[in-house]
């Protein structure tokens, strides 16, 4: 067979890097960056670069398999494909015969090549109940607030002449998150090339270096901090005036709405002196060009959707939009596979789960989520109606949900779940049935790139046939159509993928661009058009695709809806400021995320060479906060909240705020068979969160970080107790 070696589009996180992969008598040999990846250019991440441990780790599911011995007990039988999908067909037509289709809820993992095809899966077998963990607590909001405020989600430029001078950097670690994919290198480079930071982030991490403020915002407090960064560039008048006077809508109710909020009330809540507050906003409005990274830590509140809004709004009202080096709409150079929203029918889709979250579920929404916790409930209720099956798809729930064992508990009770997966995750273990799926380097898939701007298509192929009998997601859905008699709408994965090229093909050279023509490529890019909106004035268009065709500060659609149209600061429902009463109980603010370099939310904790690079779950915390526990650098500690208690390693750096605790997510032990569910509730820090309302109005999101906590020494845990065998810390 020799040797080939192929470029193709690394896509383990919501980015994608162009790697040279050589393949040899059908196995992947080497993998590498391609040194002209056209974002990446010569990096990729570790989890990129070690995935040939990830194709061909002993542990891969192989083939599909159903549960012989009760949930979580990891007895398991292998089956053929057919009896896999004999089974699960036969579950779902006598759930949907007896309760409707609604019962099955989909959940989706985080973003990656098969989230559309969930979506797809579900509108076309004909439920509403489609969610990812994503929707509501990362990202989404993020997206909403875009649509509804400009008409897109803007994304930071790096793409042309103008390297961003200052770059707000909030509630994100694009060094290691990569903004949300491969744009890190893009962020990195902008940082070779002198641009500044004001960052906001509890833990004055790596960034610190780079940052002329660097803004230690107490957890949760975000949407306070921006509104008094706004009364500063509001009332100091340094906004920009041309911008706000043609093309943004409601500014003088935002200006009565912000004069609620000058410094000196957002000092006393985020925790930043006023004074800090005003030299930073008077720096980011007398910038020529702003940009901005935010991230999820700014959606994992019950007020999600106004803070985000609230942040935006700093880079509308100092104009910095859609301009050389700030912040951004997108080329949206790669259509979205169809949805099959028309196969969902209105009857279904009006009883998804949570519809008063609009801007989550609301009918007119792309990818219109059901909300978690709504389903949840109806789980463990049957109010408003029962749902009684779960298919798992690249979600780890049981680690990523708030909660974690009263999702167990929720999820235990089912009728039926099926989990597609590349492991035996501490969630699959509940399921009845699970299915073997490919990684990247077995499925083909297109990625827009980079996040946001979206003005190039990476192609990732498969370059060598699937280990085992693992499939790609998208062709079980298709398969589990047939089977169900269902619509699938395509008669294969090339033709949908071929489909998503119609807009590239809009483009001067694109033309007669194929599929073919991607994989020999790799990628194909189309140059930033910068001020689409003066571009679409001048045709007589709407210039931004809102109610107003402006920048709306003002809101008709919140509006509409019965939401406040105007951002506004709400402290989250568990904290020292809102729950006096805890503080004497858990004193100290509990923080969680912040993303592992070597890791991807629950994933790799299984391959030895990224496990070495963070082999132990870690609690960052401030030397007085530690100190005054008896803690040390090095110590296993116990932290607790009303939920329940966790166990991690305590890194004590005067980095962090103090009084924050901030616990690593996603931590399960693959190697620990004997404890139940892989020890999933040891050390993971939704163990200590809550789904409990109240939720975001616009969107539902619960509560995941600047919770209340208390700690103390852990002295019966040792580190041999969680290495992996081997291994050192
Ligand atoms: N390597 C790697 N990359 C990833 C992922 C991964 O697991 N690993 N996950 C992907 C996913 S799903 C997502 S959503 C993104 C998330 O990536 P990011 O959006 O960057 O989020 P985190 O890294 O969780 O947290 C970023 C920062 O938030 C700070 N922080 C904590 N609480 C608060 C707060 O209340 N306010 C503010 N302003 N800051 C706070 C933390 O100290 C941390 O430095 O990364 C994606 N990329
Ligand atoms: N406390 C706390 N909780 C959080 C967060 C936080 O910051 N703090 N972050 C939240 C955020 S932002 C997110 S996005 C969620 C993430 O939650 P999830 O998306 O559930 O993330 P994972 O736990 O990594 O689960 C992904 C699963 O997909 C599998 N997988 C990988 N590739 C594929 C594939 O191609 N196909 C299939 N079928 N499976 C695949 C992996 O093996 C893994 O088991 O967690 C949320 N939970
Ligand atoms: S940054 Fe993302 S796409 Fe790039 S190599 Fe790492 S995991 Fe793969
Ligand atoms: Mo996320």
């Amino acid at each position: 067979m020799g040797k080939t070696v192929y470029h193709t589009a690394c896509h383990i996180c919501h980015g994608s890097c162009i790697a040279q992969v050589t393949v040899e008598d059908g196995r992947v040999t080497g993998i590498r960056p391609d040194p002209d990846g056209i974002m990446n250019t010569g990096r990729m991440c570790p989890k990129g670069i070690f995935s040939k441990e990830l194709i061909y780790h002993p542990d891969r599911l192989l083939h599909p398999m159903k549960r012989t011995g009760p949930r979580g007990s990891g007895q398991y039988a292998q089956i053929s494909w057919d009896e896999a999908y004999d089974i699960i067909a036969e579950n779902l037509r006598r759930i949907e015969r007896e309760y409707g289709m609604e019962a099955v809820a989909i959940a989706q993992g985080t973003g990656r090549h098969h989230l559309p095809y969930t979506a797809r899966f579900a509108n076309a077998i004909g439920t509403p109940n489609w969610f990812e963990p994503g929707s509501a607590q990362c990202f989404f909001p993020r997206i909403h607030s875009g649509a509804v405020t400009f008409g897109y989600a803007p994304a930071a430029d790096y793409y042309s002449d103008v390297n961003p001078q200052v770059m707000l950097v909030w509630g994100c670690n694009p060094s290691v998150s990569g903004a949300d994919g491969e744009s890190r290198y893009c962020f990195l480079d902008a940082l070779k090339k002198g641009t500044r930071l004001v960052v906001v982030d509890p833990c004055r991490n790596n960034l610190e270096p780079y940052a002329d403020y660097f803004l230690q915002v107490r957890p949760g407090t975000d949407d306070a901090l921006a509104l008094g960064m706004l009364h500063t560039i509001i009332f100091e008048d340094l906004y920009d005036h041309v911008f706000v006077e043609n093309w943004c809508f409601g500014f003088e109710a935002l200006r009565d709405r912000v004069r609620e909020y000058p410094p000196e009330r957002a000092a006393e809540i985020c925790c930043i002196p006023a004074e800090e507050i005003r030299s930073a906003a008077r720096h980011v409005a007398s910038a020529d060009t702003v940009s901005m990274e935010y991230g999820c830590a700014i959606e994992h509140t019950p007020n999600s959707f106004q803070t985000v809004r609230a942040i935006q709004f700093i880079l509308a009202v100092t104009g910095n939009i859609d301009k050389k080096g700030t912040f951004i709409e997108s080329m949206h150079v790669l259509d979205e596979p169809e949805l099959l929203e028309d196969h969902l029918g209105d009857v279904q889709r009006a009883k998804r789960l949570g519809e008063h979250h609009k801007m989550l579920a609301g009918a007119h929404k792309p990818f219109s989520s059901a909300h978690i916790p709504t389903v949840f409930e109806a789980m463990r209720t049957g109010k408003p109606y029962p749902v009684k099956a779960l298919m798992l798809c690249g979600n780890n729930g049981l680690i990523g949900f708030a909660n974690s064992k009263k999702t167990l508990e929720t999820w235990k009770n089912l009728d039926f779940i099926c989990c597609q997966d590349m492991f035996l995750t501490p969630s699959a273990l509940l399921a009845d049935v699970i299915l073997p799926v490919c990684s990247w380097l077995e499925v083909d898939s297109l990625t827009a790139s980079p996040g946001g701007a979206d003005h190039a298509i990476l192609c990732q192929q498969a370059v060598v046939p699937p280990v085992g009998e693992c499939k790609p997601d998208e062709v079980i859905f298709q398969e589990l159509c047939e089977k169900l008699g269902k619509d699938w709408g395509a008669k294969d994965l090339d033709e949908i993928l071929d489909k998503r090229l119609d807009r590239l093909r809009t483009f001067p050279g694109y033309e007669d661009y194929t599929l073919d023509k991607l994989r020999q490529t790799g990628w194909a890019a189309v140059p930033i058009q910068y001020e689409q909106y003066k571009a679409r004035a001048a045709r007589g268009e709407k210039a931004f695709q809102t109610p107003s065709g402006k920048v709306e500060l003002y809101s008709q659609i919140l509006e509409q809806f019965g939401f406040d149209p105007l951002p506004f600061y709400a402290e989250p429902p568990e904290s020292p400021v809102s729950r006096p009463d805890l503080t004497g109980e858990y004193p100290l603010i509990l923080t969680t995320g912040t993303r592992i370099n070597a890791f991807f939310l629950s994933e790799h904790r299984q391959i030895p060479s990224l496990r070495k690079q963070n082999p132990l779950p870690l609690a960052t915390l401030h030397p007085d906060t530690a100190a005054q526990y008896g803690i040390r650098d090095g110590d296993w500690i116990f932290i607790e909240t009303p939920r329940g208690r966790i166990t991690q390693k305590a890194k004590v750096t005067d980095k962090m705020m103090p009084g924050v605790v901030n616990c690593q997510m996603g931590w399960w032990f693959p190697e620990q068979t004997e404890k139940p569910f892989f020890g999933a509730f040891d050390c993971n820090p939704n163990v200590l969160t809550s789904m409990d309302p109240p939720f975001d109005p616009c969107m539902g999101t619960y509560q995941l970080r600047g919770l209340m906590c208390r700690i103390c020494p852990n002295p019966e845990t040792k580190d041999e107790d969680y290495l992996p065998g081997g291994h050192s810390a």
